[in-house]
């Protein structure tokens, strides 16, 4: 059987390489690819159901229209014709801006940024800034070390310490667990922060739950008792650090009580993870992405981040922060997954005028002109952005929507027209990578099916059609079968890297560091790392110092007594967010969200395990089967994200609203009530 290199283009912190065995134009089966040093150990039931999703009878293989509310199949004639009609009415009528482009993280590559510039030469249009999943924490990061990168995974072997902190990996980086139990068969000790306790916190050797929200607290009365201790690297501070002084005065204040009282932990464990972060070096802080899901979590990353800065534990093998490594993003512009960052700047052709954290308030909110058409691809804003409700709304004041899918999402339902989408097998591009360092070929190994045609193809007719000038096209978009030379040109740059390589298995991006840092060297204004940031309070309007703030909304907040509980909603083993879940192999693993409740919660509000709850806020509602945890934090609440509608979309009870930095969303600051169901 001819064996193929790729890799998983999913968002998702492993980016696997792979193997895939094809035969008869399908693929039969799909290994790790072993020169990935960072996933070389297996691949997750969701990297193995592709052989079934690729060939899935639920998979949209041509273009539908909506007629009397039900889709029928059209030929792509009608369909371009269709959208060609409405852009140049849109466009004549109210200008390109009434167009709102949208695209979220279904899949990485280069050739996603083609729709951006399709847009430009279509003469503009609407689009977000912001990002639905880590921005508070990039800038955090920036802000305190001047860039996003880390040590490579496997070097977390060597660190004598690791501290998961708002980190799931056991669900949602699978490999890191491989390069953990290592660490852990050397010796190293795990200390786990988490409300709930999580199947990552199975090794460790402790496990701090605070109040959601209060990380902060805990981080600055953990950089007290380490000053007071002399447990900081004068030396490291002395040559490295900007803001210092400042930081140990902000933090005198911060006695173990205090943060005790705020966070809810006993100050005796708050003590003994400062023994563990004083004593055991190197140490590496591995904070996740959930934890910065607040509106004011930016702060809170800065503040943990403060803790490997004081005990000089950057630019060491087996030490720092480990949060999002972004050594792989090289390409300028089109650096997907990133394009979203810095945000684009307006300029006159681009209305970057809506934020995703708000995104149907602000869809709805847009003026000269008002939107009037949407084109939504590799995302499923309708059940995964904040306020699903308003998001629905605005999505159904349009007089047109695009929808590009591989299947029909809750998003796709409510589109005019559904455009269908390749998969991970069938078009050749380059994938970067968020954790490890390699670069990677996500190949096309079969012909998609006969109707199906990738974005940037659609995008070419498209432009043909409206009479975009050929010379600009040729510049700016692919053509039909162009891809591997606008792959070749992106490459070129970096004669090392060619897809021939590529096509042999990962190869290391351009310039990456196993041990980031190493040099000291730290690109912030003041070339230092700065615990004191004058961007902080520039760019965000926040403290120069990092500190603690309350959630905006939390239990307790004014007026919302009758709300007592805090709601999480965590990412899940086997989805990536709402994809993959109606798969026959992973469906009966989890059919529908659990609502996990402490059982003193349950008990007191008379509700018993296996039944049915009713999960609510002033915002709206879900019927949900109870899982009773002795192992959530009393107060809190937790439902995974990624459900579907007809299943339990959490976000019919979220906000939109923005972290303190970074334009992400705070998923997590959500109150809510439960009641037996009747
Ligand atoms: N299987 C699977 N893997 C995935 C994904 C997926 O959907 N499914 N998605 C991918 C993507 S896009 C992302 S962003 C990452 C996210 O993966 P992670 O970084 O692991 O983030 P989350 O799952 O959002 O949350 C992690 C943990 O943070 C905890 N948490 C929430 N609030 C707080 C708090 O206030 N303090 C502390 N200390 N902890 C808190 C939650 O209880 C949860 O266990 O996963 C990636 N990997
Ligand atoms: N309440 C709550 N909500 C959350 C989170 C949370 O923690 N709590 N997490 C947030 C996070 S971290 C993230 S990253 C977002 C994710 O939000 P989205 O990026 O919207 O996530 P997905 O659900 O993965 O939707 C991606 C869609 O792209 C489609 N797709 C896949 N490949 C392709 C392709 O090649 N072309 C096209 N056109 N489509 C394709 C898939 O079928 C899928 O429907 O969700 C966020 N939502
Ligand atoms: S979903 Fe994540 S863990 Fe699974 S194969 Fe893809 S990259 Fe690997
Ligand atoms: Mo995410």
């Amino acid at each position: 059987m001819p064996v193929f290199t790729t890799a998983c283009p999913r968002n998702c912190t492993s980016t696997c390489g792979l193997r895939v065995n094809v035969e008869g134009g399908r693929v039969r089966s799909i290994e790790p690819h072993p020169a990935n040093l960072a996933t070389g150990q297996g691949v997750c039931l969701k990297g193995l159901s592709y052989v079934e999703r690729a060939v899935s009878p639920r998979r949209i293989t041509r273009p539908l229209l909506k007629q009397d509310g039900a889709f029928v199949p059209v030929d792509w004639d009608r369909a371009l014709d269709l959208i060609c009609e409405e852009l140049t009415r849109l466009k004549a009528q109210e200008g390109p801006q009434a167009l709102f482009y949208y695209q979220a993280s279904g899949t990485k590559g280069l050739l996603n940024g083609v729709g951006m510039a399709f847009w430009r030469l279509f003469g503009g249009c609407t689009t977000t800034y912001g990002d639905l999943c880590w921005p508070a924490g990039l800038e955090a990061t920036r802000l305190t070390l001047g860039d996003n990168k880390h040590n490579a995974p496997w070097d977390l072997e060597r660190a004598r310490l690791v501290v998961f902190w708002g980190k799931n990996p056991a669900e949602t980086n699978v490999h890191q667990m491989d390069h953990l139990a290592r660490a852990l068969d050397r010796g190293a000790r795990l200390v786990v922060v988490d409300p709930r306790r999580t199947e990552s916190a199975e090794r460790a050797h402790l496990l701090l739950q605070p109040r959601p929200g209060t990380d902060a607290a805990l981080a600055l009365a953990l950089a007290r008792e380490l000053v007071l201790r002399e447990q900081v690297d004068h030396a490291f501070l002395a040559a490295h650090v900007q803001g210092f002084e400042a930081y140990r005065e902000r933090v005198e204040s911060w006695t173990l009580d205090r943060a005790a009282e705020v966070t809810g932990l006993a100050p005796e464990l708050i003590q003994r993870f400062a023994d563990l972060l004083g004593s055991l070096r190197p140490f590496t802080l591995v904070p996740g992405f959930g934890m910065q899901r607040y509106t004011h979590s930016g702060q809170t990353m800065r503040a943990l981040l403060a803790l490997p800065v004081i005990c000089g534990q950057i630019g060491l093998p087996g030490g720092g922060w480990s949060y999002a490594n972004l050594q792989t993003q090289v390409f300028g512009h089109l650096k997907d997954p990133l394009d979203f960052y810095p945000p684009p700047r307006p300029d006159g052709v681009v209305r970057v005028g809506v934020s995703t954290a708000r995104l149907g308030a602000d869809m709805l909110a847009q003026e000269d002109p008002p939107l009037r058409a949407a084109w939504v691809e590799r995302g499923n804003p309708i059940p995964q952005n904040p306020a699903t409700p308003k998001v629905l709304e605005a999505f159904r004041r349009l007089r047109l929507r695009v929808v590009v899918e591989e299947f029909l999402t809750d998003t796709a339902a409510e589109a005019d027209l559904v455009l269908p989408a390749k998969n991970l097998f069938e078009q050749t591009d380059v994938i970067g990578a968020y954790w490890h360092p390699y670069l990677q070929l996500r190949q096309k190994v079969v012909a998609p099916p006969p109707l199906v045609k990738p974005e940037s193809e659609v995008y070419w007719l498209l432009a043909e059609r409206l009479g975009v000038d050929r010379e600009a096209m040729e510049r700016d978009l692919v053509p039909p079968g162009g891809e591997e030379a606008f792959l070749r040109r992106k490459l070129a740059p970096w004669p090392e890297i060619t897809l021939e390589r590529l096509a042999e298995g990962p190869v290391l991006a351009p310039g990456a560091e196993e041990v980031a840092f190493a040099d000291r060297r730290f690109p912030t204004p003041s070339g230092r790392i700065e615990l004191w940031s004058d961007e902080a309070r520039r760019r965000w309007g926040q403290e120069e110092l990092p500190g603690f703030r309350e959630s905006e909304e939390g239990p307790g907040s004014p007026g919302l007594e009758a709300y007592p509980l805090h709601l999480l909603t965590p990412n899940t083993k086997n989805r990536i967010h709402s994809q993959f879940g109606f798969l026959d192999l992973l469906r009966p693993l989890e059919p529908r969200p659990l609502l996990t409740i402490h059982p003193e919660d349950a008990r007191i509000r008379g509700i018993r395990p296996g039944t049915r709850a009713r999960l609510f806020n002033g915002r709206g509602a879900l019927l949900l089967t109870v899982r009773l945890d002795p192992g959530i934090r009393p107060g809190v609440v937790s439902v995974p994200n990624g459900f579907w509608l007809d299943e339990g979309a959490v976000n019919l009870l979220s906000e939109g609203r923005e972290t303190d930095m970074g334009h992400g969303a705070a998923f997590h600051d959500n109150c809510v009530q439960v009641e037996a169901a009747p």
